[in-house]
């Protein structure tokens, strides 16, 4: 996603910009994430055949900006502690706690700014903004992590589990495929679906980091693996086996192909490249 790296590199290359506050951004956002949200976000505008210009580009950054802020302040030691994210030293690590938090803060504040200065439709951009914060304060990502911390060292029920990923995973990967229908200006009922899609492929995805966490290596997924049994956490792989879980993340894959399927059917909309994104997630 080199495109995405220029818009990064443009937004924090101003020479004003404070330097260690700079410095720990930089090495987070450079650290080598998988940039699924935004990959999401672009392949959906295109199937909807829309060609992707820098305004998109941006749009794309600002969900990848939230997540990323996520991620350092998840890694806390007042969170989940975490000496490792995407095969490096945590944030906290390398810059200290105190500029790690206020890394984070800035990197859950600057993508209003990057999409406050997007040259797209203002009835568009107001629709994004609500859109961001929905996925990631109180209605979304931030409420989602305070239930997981609750749900420490308790026996979550699969309904428990299911509502807390819903918001702490499934918000942030259902804003790029409403985003997508916003920008390109679908009907509500589309952008309904979408919403369904996102909130299908959200679940999916945390059911897939549950099971890399027993399964893979740290080469594989760039942090400690193992560190939900340490925690005593309730998770997909605790509550359904190791097998369960994998039949569980097939179905939510499944529906989510169906979804993607009706989309096509209601809209001019070509799915194949976010097919390959979705079956990218499938575990044998
Ligand atoms: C500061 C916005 C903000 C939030 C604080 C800490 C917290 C509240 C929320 C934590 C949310 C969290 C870490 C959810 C986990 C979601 C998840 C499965 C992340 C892994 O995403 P990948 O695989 O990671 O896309 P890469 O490294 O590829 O970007």
């Amino acid at each position: 996603m080199s495109e995405l790296t220029a818009i990064f590199a443009d937004f924090y290359g101003a020479k004003s910009l404070v330097a260690p506050l700079n410095e720990s951004i930089q090495y987070s956002i450079k650290a080598g994430g998988k940039r699924i949200r935004p990959i999401l976000l672009l392949e959906t505008l295109q199937g909807f055949g829309i060609d992707i210009l820098e305004e998109h580009l941006k749009v794309a950054a600002t969900v990848e900006l939230i997540h990323t802020s996520s991620l350092i302040h998840d890694d806390l030691p007042a969170m989940d502690n975490d000496d490792f994210r995407r095969g490096k030293p945590t944030n906290h690590k390398i810059f200290g706690e105190a500029q790690a938090i206020l890394a984070g803060d800035a990197l859950l504040l600057d993508p209003y700014l990057l999409l406050a200065n997007v040259a797209l439709a203002p009835s568009i951009v107001v629709s994004l903004v609500k859109e961001l914060a929905l996925a990631s304060g109180s209605y979304g990502m931030v409420a989602g992590q305070v239930l997981d911390m609750a749900g420490e060292n308790q026996a979550l029920t699969f309904a428990q589990l299911k509502q807390i990923h819903a918001l702490k995973t499934g918000k942030m990967l259902t804003f790029p495929f409403v985003a997508a229908g916003i920008i390109a200006e679908q009907s509500d009922e589309v952008i309904s679906q979408l919403r369904h899609l996102g909130e299908t492929v959200g679940q999916a995805f945390q059911i897939r980091d549950d099971i890399l966490d027993v399964t893979a290596t740290f080469a594989e997924i760039g942090k400690t693996p193992g560190k939900d049994e340490v925690a005593d956490k309730s998770t997909y792989v605790k509550l359904l086996g190791l097998a369960g879980a994998k039949a569980e993340l097939a179905e939510n894959l499944d529906s989510a192909e169906n979804i993607l399927q009706k989309i096509s059917e209601k809209a001019t909309f070509t799915s194949e490249n976010v097919l390959k994104q979705i079956e990218r997630l499938r575990i044998d």
